[in-house]
């Protein structure tokens, strides 16, 4: 049995946590483990980019949504068969094609998913997502409002009669191009704000359970600022953040402005990869001549932290992002 997302909400005083997981054996690690507080995570988060990662292939959308819910099933089916249950949040990147959101719904109930996320981004392409996190300019483009809101009302109208929360997310602070002039950066980022708050109105009342602001800034500003105009018309909205980029930012901060579900959002993918590598890393130290001739491998060995996580993926676009 997996929880609910709204009832473990409703119980909780703060804000719950969930923490990624892309397997098997790192949904049972966040199951058993507890935070530097003594408190354990309330659930997963099935994400993009790290399940993508396992598979060894770009966080674009090459594969679906869909697909990837599918091999979640595969995947996560120890959920129900262990000692404690956890809520379950799946980042369906951009929602996929439409005629698959049926489907979509269907197997996230199957595997006990109670939030599913939905990001207001448009491809360029088919296949072709830029992750949310790649600074380049002008790199990510946001979907029209109106017609995200269908895709969230086929989510809500497909989800009817289940706990699933349909949870808009919203890109403004992402997709804004960075001005030179402190001026014009200053109002640049006054009107993504001003934008992702009337995108949030618009997908309520397309059905939004919940709405997710994201940001790839490194400070919390956006997001706070995000966080408490959005609460001085909405005191019941659940509001999701993903605090990757402006990791140092306490917990308390982001409860006290508004937010309700905090995700972190890749993290046992990283620290696998470190886990992986610096006893490798060690072992190719004594044996240089276990990768030589190898670039690539000693690329992969070398690399350190986030950045190796967006190295290791063959895409161009992710070797120009370090
Ligand atoms: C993911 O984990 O795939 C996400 C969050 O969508 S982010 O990578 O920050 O866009
Ligand atoms: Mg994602």
């Amino acid at each position: 049995m997996s929880m609910s997302v709204k009832s473990t909400l409703q119980r909780s005083s703060g804000a719950i946590r969930l923490l990624e997981a892309h397997d098997r054996i790192s949904t049972e690690i966040v199951r058993d483990m507890k935070g530097l507080d003594g408190e354990s995570f309330e659930g997963i988060w099935i994400s993009g980019l790290t399940q993508t990662t396992y598979l060894g292939i770009p966080d674009t959308e090459i594969v679906s949504p869909l697909y990837r819910a599918i091999l979640q099933a595969t995947n996560l089916n120890a959920l129900s068969s262990r000692s404690r249950p956890l809520c379950i949040a799946f980042d369906a990147d951009s929602g996929g094609p439409i005629s698959d959101i049926p489907a979509l719904v269907a197997v996230l109930a199957e595997i006990g998913v109670s939030m599913v996320i939905i990001e207001d981004k448009v491809l360029k392409e088919p296949g072709k997502k830029v992750n949310s996190l790649l600074s380049a300019n002008g790199s990510q483009s946001q979907a029209d409002a109106t017609e995200f809101g269908k895709i969230i009302q086929t989510f809500k109208k497909c989800a009817e009669g289940t706990d699933l929360m349909i949870t808009a997310r919203i890109e403004s602070f992402n997709v804004r191009i960075t001005q030179d002039d402190p001026d014009e950066e200053a109002a640049s980022i006054q009107s993504s704000l001003e934008d992702a708050l009337s995108r949030a109105e618009i997908y309520k009342k397309c059905g939004a359970d919940a709405i997710m602001i994201h940001s790839k800034s490194t400070k919390p500003t956006e997001v706070l600022n995000f966080l408490v105009r959005f609460r001085q018309t909405d005191q019941t909205t659940p509001l999701v953040v993903v605090p990757t980029t402006y990791s140092t930012t306490s917990r308390q901060s982001l409860v006290d402005a508004g937010a309700n579900v905090i995700i972190y959002a890749n993290h046992l993918m990283r620290a696998k990869i470190q886990a992986i590598e610096n006893p490798l890393w060690k072992c190719l130290s004594q044996n240089p001549y276990l990768f030589e001739g190898d670039e690539e491998a000693r690329a992969c060995v070398a690399a350190r932290n986030y950045g190796c996580l967006l190295r290791i993926l063959p895409e161009r676009q992710y070797r120009e992002s370090e």
